[in-house]
């Protein structure tokens, strides 16, 4: 890529403001320099996007695709520039015309095609595939709405549609010539063929087409450009209908409705399921055009028969989402390339591998027979004929497991179980943590693990370390660049060598002002939010991630309630000031998750204004949790809120995030961080409460008793008065649901079981924090620890030890 001096790129955004809209640098708005300037970093990304792939198919590179119904990419312009070496000139160059280089990079809408965690992963993980030079690329859905946007009215959420494709979107090219046709309804006939086989024919089908949108995934400084390509639903023209048609034109347009509804918007779920009809359609939309795509491009570029596919071509599939993809490969190799069953089923399970996000059972995916059979009656008939093959083998070849075959069975009780589609259909089920593959294996997928020993395997999730630390926190990345110098930025493991400098106080002073300034920035950026004014000394106590009773949420608030309390019957308490920061979303029809989101808010708007509490205490929800609001939040976080019910929360990637950037945990051994205390221990974390085994202990036998715990401990009484008798609320109903979830539902997270030790916890996080030279200590052994959640590090375990793809070093 052509370097850029500062005034080199000046004088090019004037001179396309110029040529293409014909305006003076002194008419642009800060709009039409963002997309001058993406014009001109995306004209720098074509001439690599174009040699990557053509290197690709001339060396027959064996490439992985990346299947997910998410990528929660965020905002590209600055994630490109860096990788393109431009950032430093472009920030440059903004500010000597006159612009504030942020306030031109916002000008990007995020794209939100994905709900949390899950969505976000595929997003690094597609950054590492091209840092790292591998053949990589994801395939997605060009959803035209994304994840709603939030809004607070009344400490309420309220859900506004996010139409962000309503300005052009510069990174997306529109690959019309390479549309695929996409197949729902209809029926199938079978005939048989002379040699006797059967054929099948899947005739009188709703046709929509799928037109690919591509994205060049930018690799950092080494001129690879893999694709993230989204598929866009649009109505099927045959040509032969072109003409005289205007009798149907209202026909059409409803039609033309119903189709663009495929890729309309994203479902709002996160770990959980969303059994409608339209979803289904989404999956199978994502496979269909997928899979085509995939074989197209395999026969195009290497001139191997179809049985060799699996050396050159690999599937992951995030989640359940896109299993459909095993029975569309079986069809397509079947109905289309004349395979045999056999051999179709060689290739399939060699070239699909599958990721389990969760162990939640709300969120493992089952849909109806009749629902699958009448939008998809092709694929519904291979999945039948998968699972009864499944059954027989087990019967006749697996004794001990007869039994057990309605728990393993890919159709059982009137639907079809995604989840052991993906297993059997797979050579590899990988889980995202050790624990949670610990659990997938010894409990939720025992039965298969059994069955399959050698297709389980963990790869414990990571995060770019390139967005997450050198973007979104310039002024640490910078100090660490200067005391280790810059190779950790190529190879992240080597923040271990900041663990020489942890007794050096100078140095250290240096680290606790580069927080000490992301702090006042986020202060003044709450400041203008929300007009509260925070105090950037106090401790930043950040939870931010989508709300679900699991992840406690409430156990967070209901430690702030109870200080407000402590406060309130002695105004003169010695405490370290705290400002706790809230960012979440919730799923719009999960109502306690409501509740919770309003609790918080109510408990904001009274703490944040009583006189008795002055400056020790703020809480602060910030709407609109997104990618961009995460990467000027998480720079300033002191402490890291990561505190799921044990065994809940299969990784979590908000903890690695944090501890990057130089915030200590407060958690429970769930998810990664397990895997974080491993590297840090207890001296540089702060670990409570129940454990996984005593969680599944206590379900094991019925859970346990809360009314007990509300009758014995004082505090927690009060707390849960205070809700039900309307203290945090306009009315006294306000929260009495919350209550009763916790009183009359036994507290099925164990919120009031971990309150006592989390109090406590929070209690050595006060006094350590008086100590500031020992908390920043450990800030730094964090820092120094986190190289390994790099998600290329992570990338690199999944390549050797899945997927089997070799780094594509040029070679000038
Ligand atoms: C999330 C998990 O809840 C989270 O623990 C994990 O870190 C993340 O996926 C990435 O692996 N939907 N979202 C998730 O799982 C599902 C299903």
């Amino acid at each position: 890529m052509q370097p850029y001096t500062a005034d080199g790129l000046k004088d090019e955004i004037a001179r396309r403001l110029q040529v293409d809209k014909g305006q003076k640098l002194e008419e642009a708005s800060p709009k039409d320099v963002y997309y001058a300037l993406a014009s001109i970093v995306h004209g720098e990304i074509m001439p690599s996007w174009n040699k990557t792939q053509q290197k690709y198919k001339d060396k027959k590179a064996k490439q992985v695709y990346y299947l997910s119904m998410e990528f929660l990419i965020g905002s590209l312009i600055k994630s490109n520039l860096l990788n393109c070496g431009m950032l430093n000139q472009t920030i440059e160059a903004l500010r000597k015309m006159g612009f504030h280089p942020e306030e031109i990079f916002a000008q990007e809408q995020d794209a939100a095609l994905g709900n949390g965690g899950l969505g976000r992963l595929a997003a690094c993980f597609l950054d590492s595939l091209s840092s790292l030079d591998y053949p990589g690329h994801g395939h997605g859905i060009r959803y035209r709405y994304g994840l709603f946007e939030q809004r607070i009215i009344h400490g309420n959420q309220v859900e506004l549609p996010d139409y962000w494709l309503k300005d052009a979107y510069p990174w997306e090219n529109r690959k019309e010539e390479e549309a695929i046709l996409i197949h729902f309804r209809g029926e199938v006939h079978m005939f048989k063929k002379n040699d006797g086989s059967l054929e099948f024919k899947h005739e009188n089908t709703d046709k929509v087409m799928a037109v690919p949108y591509d994205i060049p995934v930018v690799g950092y400084q080494n001129s690879t450009v893999n694709t993230l390509r989204l598929w866009s639903a649009e109505p099927y023209f045959p040509p032969e209908e072109n003409e005289g048609q205007e009798d149907d034109f209202y026909h059409d347009l409803e039609h033309q409705h119903s189709i663009e509804q495929i890729t309309g918007f994203l479902y709002p779920d996160d770990s959980n399921i969303e059994g409608k009809e339209l979803r289904l359609k989404q999956q199978y939309f994502l496979v269909s055009s997928s899979i085509q795509n995939i074989i197209r491009q395999f026969k195009e570029n290497y001139q191997l028969p179809l049985s060799r596919l699996p050396e050159k071509v690999v599937i992951q599939i995030n989640d359940t989402h896109p299993s459909l993809g095993i029975p569309e490969m079986m069809r397509v190799l079947m109905d289309e390339e004349n395979l045999s069953w056999d051999a179709a089923w060689k290739v399939t399970t060699g070239a699909f591998a599958y990721t389990n996000h969760t162990t939640l059972s709300e969120a493992l995916e089952t849909w109806p027979v009749e629902m699958t059979e009448g939008l998809l009656p092709r694929i519904y008939m291979i999945i039948h004929e998968i699972n009864e093959r499944f059954c027989r083998d087990l019967w006749f070849n697996h004794k001990e497991k007869r039994e057990e075959i309605p728990q393993l069975a890919v159709i059982a009780d009137g639907r079809v179980h995604m989840a052991r589609l993906a297993i059997v259909g797979s050579f590899s089920v990988n889980g995202v943590a050790r624990i949670h593959t610990e659990i997938l294996k010894n409990q939720e997928m025992s039965g298969f693990y059994s069955l399959y020993p050698k297709k389980f395997n963990n790869k414990t999730n990571g995060i770019t370390h390139r967005r997450w630390l050198l973007q979104a926190n310039p002024g640490l990345a910078g100090l660490i660049t200067d005391v280790i110098g810059p190779n950790w930025i190529r190879r992240p493991k080597q923040l271990i060598s900041l663990m020489k400098y942890t007794k050096d106080r100078p140095l250290l002073e240096k680290f606790a002002s580069a927080k000490q300034q992301n702090k006042q920035a986020l202060a003044n950026f709450i400041h203008q939010r929300t007009g509260i004014a925070v105090d950037p000394h106090s401790i930043f106590d950040v939870q931010i991630k989508r709300l679900h009773e699991y992840k406690r949420q409430l156990l967070n608030i209901f430690h702030v309630i109870y200080l407000y309390n402590e406060l309130k019957d002695n105004p003169q308490l010695d405490v370290v000031p705290r400002t706790f920061i809230f960012g979440a979303k919730a799923a719009p029809s999960y109502y306690l998750a409501k509740e919770i989101i309003k609790l918080i808010n109510t408990v904001a708007s009274i703490v944040n204004y009583d006189k008795d509490v002055k400056d020790k205490l703020k809480v602060i929800f910030l709407e609109n949790y997104n990618v961009s609001l995460a990467e000027k939040i998480i720079p300033a976080a002191d402490i890291s809120e990561q505190i799921s019910t044990a065994s809940k929360e299969a990784s979590g990637t908000g903890n690695m995030k944090m501890m990057m950037n130089g915030a200590l945990t407060i958690g429970t051994m769930d998810g990664a961080n397990i895997e974080i205390h491993d590297l840090v221990g207890d001296d540089n974390m702060f670990i409570f409460g129940l454990s996984a085994e005593q969680v599944m202990d206590y379900y094991r036998h019925g859970g346990y008793s809360a009314t007990d715990i509300y009758n014995t401990d004082d505090r927690v009484k009060r707390i849960l008065d205070q809700l039900k008798l309307g203290e945090f609320g306009s009315q006294e109903i306000e929260f009495k649901d919350i209550y009763y979830n916790i009183l009359s539902h036994n507290d099925p997270y164990f919120v009031l079981k971990d309150f006592e030790p989390y109090m406590e916890a929070h209690e050595i996080v006060e006094r350590t924090y008086r100590d500031t030279y020992s908390w920043l200590q450990k800030s730094v052994t964090n820092i120094a620890y986190s190289g390994k959640f790099s998600s290329d590090h992570t990338i690199q375990q999944y390549a050797t030890g899945i997927w089997n793809l070799k780094q594509f070093k040029e070679k000038e």
